[in-house]
This record gives structure tokens, sequence and C-alpha cells, in this order.
């Protein structure tokens, strides 16, 4: 059958099978990826099922020959800051260390939705990250600078260019905080969140990984100094190496190992707003006022501002910090004044102190912690899982992430990119 043929005859498939579908009330649609039981025991347990956990079994299963891989998560996959996140990706990040591993991950969502035979609906539509003070423009100057030394594509654009671009943006020298310019990376931009766990987790189960969900690790069995498996609320799993990739609980799941961390765990809020016709078609980002803010592809304009300064791990956060954020966006975009916000919720993010990830062998033999990525790891989902996986499979750092193991908080060797983070914690 020729091209067209053989697409009108796909398409003519799939709207029957819409239609099948639609009267059985979706009782016939295969699952996108199996609920199997856990087995008593695996050779590799990945422990937690967002983006960054799914990921990393991703690529053991794709790339590395490590035997039975599970992934155990204790609520449903990308239910945790995956699912919570405001979807900005980019790789403009101040030293080398870390804009090779963004890269990388950028490289990565360049070629995803290929890989994984899944529209995870990457939109490079670029990021902007605005400066409103002559020290922001000089700390927008040195990062360019260094971001095109690596090859990461960054450019500086104008108050003028700025506003032929955003055309609903306030650049005049009124407002109290005036845009004296910005940075630009135009590779930057947004994806669907869901689809990134989905896809994941598809590709995932296709190559043998069971994804086993409502499965709470609650203790990591060690013996004689090694990792042997983990207690959860299924019962206990024998592993051979344990993954633990949980995002804003890791030292809830250090502690199970008498490993101490230095993280803080601390909510970090979003918000949406009711759908409005296309208005803003890149990403805009603020360190000084303190907002951040794209508009999906429902209409809604996606809202987030700094976390709020208390640690804790109830998934909500305070008014005070929305209050702040939305007198941000409205000084930035005075015709948003009247539109109105209608969902909020937070997540918990785990930051360190140079506001860089921990991607690391521990001194538990088997046993790896990936975790720390604070306000800013959904850019990195597919760039950790694949830096993680070769660390679990090989029990080495790949020469990407040897920079973010854990020895650094006692050489000293810290990474500090506060300033790259855009998000003030
Ligand atoms: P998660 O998706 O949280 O996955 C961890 C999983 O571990 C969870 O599903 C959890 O249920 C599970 N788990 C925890 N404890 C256990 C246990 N004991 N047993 C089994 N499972 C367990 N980053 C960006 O790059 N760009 C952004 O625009 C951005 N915006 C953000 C906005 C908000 C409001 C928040 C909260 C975060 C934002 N981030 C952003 C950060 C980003 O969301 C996270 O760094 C990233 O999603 C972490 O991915 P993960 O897979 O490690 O975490
Ligand atoms: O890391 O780009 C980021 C980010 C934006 C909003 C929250 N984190």
């Amino acid at each position: 059958m020729d091209r067209i043929g053989s697409s009108v005859s796909k398409n003519r498939y799939s709207i029957f099978s819409l239609a099948r579908n639609a009267v059985s009330y979706h009782q016939n649609w295969s699952e996108a990826w199996r609920s199997p039981d856990p087995a008593p025991a695996y050779d590799v347990v990945v422990v937690g099922g967002g983006g960054h956990g799914l990921a990393t079994a991703y690529y053991l299963a794709a790339e590395h020959d490590v035997g039975r891989i599970a992934v155990l998560e204790k609520g449903w996959i990308g239910g945790g800051n995956t699912g919570r996140n405001t979807t900005i990706v980019r790789s403009n990040y101040l030293w080398d260390e870390s804009a090779h591993l963004y890269e990388k991950s950028l490289q990565l969502w360049e070629g995803l939705s290929q890989e994984l035979n899944f529209n995870v609906m990457f939109s490079q539509r670029g990021v902007m990250n605005l400066g409103h003070t002559l020290q922001d423009m000089r700390d927008i100057y040195r990062r360019s600078n260094a971001n095109r030394l690596n090859g990461i594509d960054s450019e500086i654009l104008t108050p003028a260019e700025i506003k032929a671009k955003v055309p609903a943006m306030n650049v005049s020298g009124e407002a109290r905080y005036p845009v004296l310019g910005a940075s630009f990376q135009p590779r930057g931009g947004v994806a669907r969140h869901d689809a990134v766990a989905w896809g994941f987790a598809r590709a995932a189960d296709s190559r043998g990984v069971d994804i086993i969900q409502n499965c709470e690790v609650t203790g990591i069995r060690r013996e004689s100094g090694a990792v042997s498996g983990v207690e959860t609320t299924r019962g206990f799993i024998g592993a051979g190496k344990v993954a633990v990739v949980v995002a804003g609980h890791a030292s809830v799941l250090a502690d199970m190992a008498e490993l101490r961390f230095p993280v803080e765990s601390h909510p970090l809020q979003a918000l949406v707003s009711e759908p409005l016709k296309p208005v803003l078609d890149t990403v805009i980002m603020s360190n000084a006022v303190h907002g951040y803010v794209s508009q999906s592809d429902k209409g809604e304009l996606v809202i987030g501002a700094g976390v709020d300064a208390y640690t804790g791990y109830g998934q909500r956060g305070s008014f005070s910090i929305i209050e702040g954020n939305v007198a941000a966006i409205v000084e930035l975009f005075p015709i948003f004044s009247r539109v109105r916000m209608l969902r909020q919720w937070g997540g918990i993010v785990d930051v360190c102190p140079d506001a860089c990830p921990i991607i690391s062998k521990t001194p538990v033999q088997g046993l790896y912690f990936n975790c720390g990525w604070g306000t800013g790891g959904f850019k990195a989902t597919p760039g950790s899982g694949w830096v993680f996986a070769h660390t679990v499979a090989r029990d080495e750092a790949h020469p990407l992430n040897a920079a973010f193991e854990l020895e650094r908080f006692t050489t000293g060797a810290l990474i500090d990119e506060h300033g790259a983070a855009g998000v003030a914690h």
C-alpha cells in the first residue's frame, strides 16, 4: 500500500478504535504498562516512580545489562514533583559541570518523543531570564558568555527586543523594577510533565521493568555493609542494588540506611489561571521580582515563585508567597490583572547548599542516591536518569555526574548554581 493509503487506513483504524472504546466506556483499552505483583527479588530496585526514577529504570533496561529491574512507587507514578512542576526546560547554568549535565539532558529532550515513541510535547519556545538591575545584567552577561563557551545557545536581548517578542510585557522605565534586558535560550521551553512519566513508564515496561505502584519503601535492609533489599508495605523485596530517587523525601530514605544528607526539604508552590487565548509564546523568568510564567497549550497561565521559607512535608504552601508572586506577575504583565486563578498546589523540593543535585554512590555498597535537584530537576529528567543508570550499572559515576557525588560536601568542591536556579531558595 502507498504511504497515503496506509495513513488513511491507520486513521480509519484509530477512528473506529476510538468509537469502539468510547461506547465500551474504555473498558477494553489495553494498559500502557503492566501492574505486576512484586517478585521476591530483583537485581535492581529503583525507589520512586517520578520522572527521574522511571528514566533511570528505562535507561538501565535500554542501555545496560543489569538483569531484572523494578520501580517501587508509594503512590501513583508521576504523582510527586513530576506532576506538580511548571515544566520549564533549559540548560543555561553557569559552571561547566552543571552546564554539561543539563545540556546533555536538553539534547536527550530533543529526541525524547522519538526515543520513547510517546509524545512528551516538548516545545522549544525559548526561555527568557529578565534582568532588572545593573548587577542582574552583569550576572546575565557572565552566564550567557559562559554558556556560549560551552556551546550552549544564549542571546542577550534589549528591552526593545523583549517587547517585540512579548508585546504584553511592561518594559517601560516606570515599573518599580524596570526590565533592563534579558538572556534568552531559544532551545529551552516546556514539556508535558505527565506525558514524561507515562512515556518513560511505557517504554521501561516494554523492556521488562516491573512498575509497582502503591508500594511504599519503609526500610532499607543491609547485611555486612551491603544492601540486600527493601522493606515495603507489600512485604520484603530482595535487591542486589537499590537506587533511591524520591525527590523531597531523600532524607527520609537516607535515614533508613543511617545516612545523613545536607538537604533541606521545602514546599514549592505553583498555580494556574483560567484558560486564555494565546498571549504568551515563550517562557519568562525573573529572579528579582520572583516570578515565572508561561502559557500552557490549554491556555492557562502557569505561574510560580520561590520556595516557602520553612521546612516541611505538607504539599501545599502559604498564601503570602502566592500573593507576592501574582503581584510580581501583574507588575510585569499589567493586562493579567483581571485574570482569575483556577488552581494552586505545592510539592516538596530537597535543596542542597550549592543548589546542585547529588547523584552518587553511598558508603553502603549497592545503595545509590539521586536527589537534591531542588526547584529545578524537571529539566534534568532524561539526563539524570541517563547518568544515574550508568552509575548504578557500573558502580561508578559517569564523567557528567562525577562532580555531583556526596564527597563534595567533605572536600568543599561545591558548585554554586543559586543564580542559575532562577528560583529563590
Ligand atoms: P518526583 O516526581 O517527586 O518522584 C519521586 C517519587 O518518589 C514520588 O512519586 C514519591 O511518591 C516517591 N516516593 C517518595 N518516598 C517514597 C517511598 N518511601 N517509597 C516509594 N516511593 C516513594 N524543575 C524544573 O526543571 N523546571 C520547573 O519549571 C520546575 N518547576 C517546579 C515547580 C514546582 C511547584 C515544584 C514542586 C517543582 C518544580 N521543579 C521544576 C522541580 C522538579 O519538579 C523536580 O526537581 C523533579 O520533578 C523531581 O523529579 P523526581 O522524579 O525526582 O521526583
Ligand atoms: O529550574 O527553570 C527552573 C524552574 C522554573 C520554575 C521552577 N524551576
